[in-house]
């Protein structure tokens, strides 16, 4: 093993000794250890994460960098949960509070497919009444009002107390959410995984073992999804490779993760904010560490809202192959929290040229990554 690892020709004396070993065993395509992972978080420094992610992005995805054509829905900022970090959601009454209704979602999502996207994604917050029935009445709403758009709704933690509530068993109601025209699930709420840090920054929602259950079921019913981890707020190093191996080892289940999707906190208009934030570097170092990690998720996803557009390239050394999608001015979540750029939109020729200037090759993809 350790001549084969040599083989690899890096010369790196100064490097602890569990960096050289992570890296070393990243490049040689063998499954990072949690205390491999743990070392590179701690100890590895940019210029050898770059080059160890994008040897991996290389392997597994080429010179691709994927987008897509989407529009985002928020049917509703009320939320039952308060979580510390969250800047989206208002009390009913609040000048900024929405809840729209079933016409007004129609309408959004025929425009998104007259103007030629490929996919809506829904999601927003748990509103304190909506129940079961009415999530399903939206998706065929959705469905009939724009046929050829793949939906892409609600995440786990939207779905775990609706289906709690309607007393049905999560099989059940996945598949009938299914027929409605769910198509994939989001990666939201996934959060932190870790019980301790849950507990601090949002002790109401679902439980880490619930979001998990809910993607292995969709997953079981032939549905893809995304997962997400939200850091740089209190979570420790630890507790990031506690998040990356349970998804991991779902992932070994049932492969049913299209891509992950490492979203910074943002501290603009929330509790947590006081906190500060993580720099673009350890944005960067964090893409790397995920990319190793996660050897079996095909793509790492830079959400191009969170990132800014200037720092696309920085990223695509990092690991990311895909940068989502065009979004138009169509999501809040990140925009109410601080965002780098004011106004967070892309035209696709924007999108590809920046790709393209960076020297990678972009390419349009659906909802299940084949290229358009
Ligand atoms: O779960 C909320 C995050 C998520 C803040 O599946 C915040 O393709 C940073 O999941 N600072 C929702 N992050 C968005 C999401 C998502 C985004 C893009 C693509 C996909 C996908 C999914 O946004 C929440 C939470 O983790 N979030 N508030 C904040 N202050």
């Amino acid at each position: 093993m350790e001549r084969k690892r040599r083989l690899i020709g890096l010369h790196l004396p100064s490097a602890p000794l569990e960096v050289r070993e992570g890296i070393e065993a990243a490049m040689a395509g063998e499954r990072l250890t949690p205390a491999q992972g743990l070392a590179l978080y701690r100890y590895a420094s940019p210029p050898l994460l770059s080059l160890a992610a994008s040897y991996t992005r290389l392997r597994l995805n080429g010179l691709s960098t994927y987008y897509n054509r989407n529009g985002h829905i928020e049917p509703t900022n009320l939320c039952r949960y308060q979580c510390s970090f969250c800047s989206f959601r208002k009390e009913r009454g609040h000048p900024e509070a929405w809840e729209l209704t079933l016409e007004q979602i129609a309408s959004k999502a025929r425009k998104l497919q007259e103007e030629g996207n490929t996919e809506v994604h829904i999601t927003g917050g748990v509103h304190p009444e909506w129940t079961f029935h009415h999530v399903v009445e939206l998706l065929q709403t959705v469905r009939q009002a724009a046929p050829r758009l793949h939906i892409k709704a609600f995440s786990a933690v939207e779905l775990v107390p609706l289906v709690r509530d309607a007393n049905l068993s999560l099989d059940v109601a996945l598949a009938q959410l299914q027929a409605a025209g769910l198509d994939s699930i989001p990666g939201g709420g996934a959060e932190i995984f870790a019980e301790e840090v849950r507990q601090q920054i949002c002790p109401e929602k679902c439980t880490a073992q619930q979001w998990l259950e809910v993607h292995w079921q969709a997953h079981r019913l032939g549905m893809r999804s995304n997962a997400t981890m939200l850091f740089g707020h209190i979570e420790g190093y630890a507790d990031r490779v506690d998040h990356l191996e349970q998804l991991r080892r779902l992932q070994d289940e049932t492969g049913g993760f299209n891509c992950f999707i490492p979203l910074k906190f943002r501290a603009a208009g929330n509790r947590l904010g006081v906190r500060g934030e993580v720099s673009t570097l350890e944005v960067l170092r964090n893409y790397a560490v995920c990319r190793l990690y996660l050897d079996n998720i095909q793509h790492l996803k830079g959400y191009w809202p969170m990132l800014g557009k200037r720092n696309i390239p920085l990223a695509l050394a990092y690991g990311v192959d895909d940068l989502d999608g065009t979004i138009g001015d169509s999501t809040r979540i990140y925009s109410m929290a601080g965002v780098e750029d004011q106004q967070p939109t892309a035209t696709v020729s924007e999108l590809r040229q920046i790709v393209l200037d960076a020297g990678y090759t972009p390419l349009e993809r659906d909802s299940l990554y084949q290229a358009v």
